[in-house]
């Protein structure tokens, strides 16, 4: 049987509708939006393009939006500064720094500067603990890992006492996304296992999981043998492999490709995601679901 597609972009489309309706409500009623800045390093291709959507996204939603692009050459300490100034603004409920940042910056010192309570991707220490804490400590779940746990639950598939294997440990990814689906909860209580680099034999991991998620950002890394039939398939990789004219717009495009052989891989998978079209559009939606929750914290009508 030809696997279920899960469908970022149809997903999106639900997200972002309560979110529009929910912006309007909290206008009437407060006379304010959520307010998000995107701050973009020098001009690396594919970071330009997730945040032009991300600014995009967040215009159509009603937030007020700050688009804030940098040369690749500012200095760390101007970057500090101009966090510094967000941070004291009132009208900015979310501040988020693309990664990756140019070499001479600590990104470190970068993600610790921006303040706690309007850090929408959830990537500063104090978040990360929270999440980790679980439950209704968890305050903002970094977007990649939120729109994995949002699409497996909206695809129907049960996460309870399943196993879950993780391919990749980094702080965006694999290691929140671990932690999220082991905490006590109906949409997590799984059994996961992280596998990474130095695992001695990936596949024979891989081919135990009902549910497998790939973010290790090799293209067509997990072959078709490695997953289990009628598992559950969450391909994280945006591999950029490279460029064709588009057909729509008649300009030069990337070629996406995942970490899985979609085309192998749904014969034999339960569900899959997409590349494009399955999570990247789903990290984009969480984000805009963590910005309108942080100004919902500050206005005391959602606690955490
Ligand atoms: N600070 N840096 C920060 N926060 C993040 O959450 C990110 N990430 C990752 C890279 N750096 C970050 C993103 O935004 C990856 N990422 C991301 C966001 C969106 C998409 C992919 C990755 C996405 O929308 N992908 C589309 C294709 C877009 C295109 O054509 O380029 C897709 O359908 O997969």
């Amino acid at each position: 049987m030809a696997a279920k597609i899960i469908k970022g972009i149809d997903i999106r489309e639900e997200i972002l509708s309560d979110i529009r309706k929910e912006v309007q409500e909290i206008k009437a009623e407060y006379g304010l939006v959520p307010g998000l800045t995107t701050i973009l390093v020098g001009d690396n291709p594919a970071s330009l393009s997730y945040v032009t959507l991300k600014v995009e996204t967040a215009n159509s939603l009603g937030f007020k939006e700050v688009q804030d692009s940098q040369p690749t050459d500012i200095s760390e300490e101007d970057l500090l500064s101009l966090i510094a100034k967000y941070n004291n603004d009132p009208t900015i409920h979310g501040i988020l720094v693309q990664l990756p940042l140019p070499e001479h910056i600590d990104e470190k010192k970068v993600l610790y500067a921006i303040d706690p309570d309007k850090d929408v991707d959830g990537f500063h220490p104090i978040n990360i603990g929270r999440l980790m804490l679980g439950g209704s400590e968890v305050k903002f779940p970094p977007c990649t890992p939120a729109g994995i746990q949002e699409m497996i639950i909206r695809a129907g598939v049960n996460t309870d006492g399943a196993e879950v294997v993780v391919v990749g440990r980094s702080n965006i990814v694999g290691k929140p996304i671990a932690n999220m689906l082991l905490q006590k909860d109906p949409h997590a209580n799984a059994t996961v296992t992280v596998v990474h680099t130095h695992t001695k034999d990936l596949a024979s991991h891989c081919r135990r999981a009902d549910i497998l998620i790939v973010a290790a950002g090799v293209p067509g890394l997990v072959s078709p043998e490695w997953i289990k039939p009628g598992a559950c398939v969450i391909d994280v990789g945006v591999n950029r492999v490279g460029e064709k004219i588009s057909e729509k717009t008649g300009k030069k495009v990337a070629v996406l490709r995942g970490d899985v052989d979609f085309e192998e891989a749904r014969k034999i998978a339960g569900a899959i995601t997409p590349v494009p079209g399955g999570v990247g559009p789903m990290t984009i939606t969480m984000l805009m679901k963590n910005t309108l929750n942080s100004l919902k914290y500050r206005l005391g009508i959602m606690q955490a």
